[in-house]
């Protein structure tokens, strides 16, 4: 059985590979728990076991076949020495995404990718991942010739101390204090914040860039026309996506929501007649990408709206990188 390490496993991304390695049964050997010095010595049990976090360090990863980055600067400077002592890095940081030597995975979308790594495969940006999943049915279906997109992200996303800034600031609202920010540049609670990540080239936010070139990156397709705006807003933990498609060849929506239907990794919820659509509320907690309010796009010859959700700690993170820990085995 592999051994496996969890770098920044007491964050909410760590935290949530615990829970989906016992979920999936996946094989583990050896478990070994790193964080920053800060938490070295917590105790954490899993599936039994009783596991004291250790300090990354260079020499964290000797006997470990598969090591599981969570996110954030350790990538840089420790996969590089995980790789040396002969672990397969699977990061959910964007050190490596655009790294031409580093295949960035999907499993629904690209598996054949993972074999040709050296060491590192990069798990994509959260609303990458979720965008992609529902895009694959319609690029095998008809091309895909353009996409707009428009994101509606969780907190979560900016890790345990995005998530605790919203309760706080919900709780002093309630109080009648007043509402402090230090993770987001505004307050968060009943607000929404269209800015996520540094401004870039172009005035579009990194993680706006991050959904153009790693989409493109995936689907192996450099001049798939793609254009973001991403948005916080104060929901806990799912990420919601406004999608318009312009596809290569003229479909019927019939057929799209056939592919839908028949679709890895996603559930179908369309059904207008009964009021029945995605929700970040109801979609927290699983590992597939919701899809509904499927329908054409009548102000274009080829186009297809699409709203969906889906929760961005699991299928945003940590369940992909499990799975393309899987597809490895
Ligand atoms: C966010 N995309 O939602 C980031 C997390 N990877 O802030």
């Amino acid at each position: 059985m592999p051994n496996v390490a969890i770098v920044g496993a007491t964050g909410a991304v760590g935290q949530e590979f615990l829970k989906i390695l016992a979920e999936r049964n996946f094989p583990v050997g050896e478990l070994r728990l790193l964080a920053t010095k800060r938490s070295a010595g917590k105790k954490m049990v899993w599936q039994g076991r009783e596991i004291e976090v250790q300090e990354t360090t260079h020499d964290s990863f000797k006997g470990i076949d598969i090591a599981l980055f969570a996110g954030g600067s350790s990538s840089a400077e420790y996969a590089p020495s995980a790789v040396k002592s002969g672990a397969v890095v699977i990061d959910n940081s964007s050190a490596y995404r655009l790294d031409p030597d580093v295949p960035l995975v999907v499993p629904e979308v690209n598996p054949d990718d993972v074999k040709w790594h050296k060491g590192i495969i990069a798990n994509p940006n959260c609303s990458t991942i979720i965008m992609v999943v529902a895009m694959k049915p319609i690029f095998d279906l008809a091309g895909i010739k353009r996409v707009v997109v428009s994101t509606y992200q969780a907190v979560s996303g900016a890790g345990r101390e995005g998530i605790e800034e919203l309760e706080n600031q919900v709780r002093s609202w309630a109080n009648g204090d007043e509402l402090k920010n230090h993770t987001f540049p505004y307050q968060i609670a009943f607000n929404v914040i269209p800015r996520i990540d540094v401004f870039q080239e172009g005035d579009y936010t990194k993680e706006e860039w991050k959904m153009v070139k790693e989409t493109q990156k995936i689907f192996h397709v450099d001049d798939m026309a793609i254009t973001a705006t991403t948005v916080r807003v104060p929901i806990l933990r799912s990420h919601s996506e406004s999608i318009n498609i312009e596809t290569e060849r003229k479909v019927a929506i019939e057929e799209v929501k056939t592919a839908f239907q028949k679709a890895q990794g996603v559930i179908v919820v369309d059904n207008p007649a009964e009021d029945q659509y995605p929700m970040p509320w109801f979609s927290s907690d699983s590992d597939e990408v919701y899809v509904g309010r499927i329908r054409q796009d009548f102000s274009i010859e080829n186009g297809i709206n699409l709203w969906v959700v889906g929760d961005q700690i699991r299928k945003g993170a940590a369940t992909n990188a499990v799975q393309i820990a899987e597809l490895l085995l």
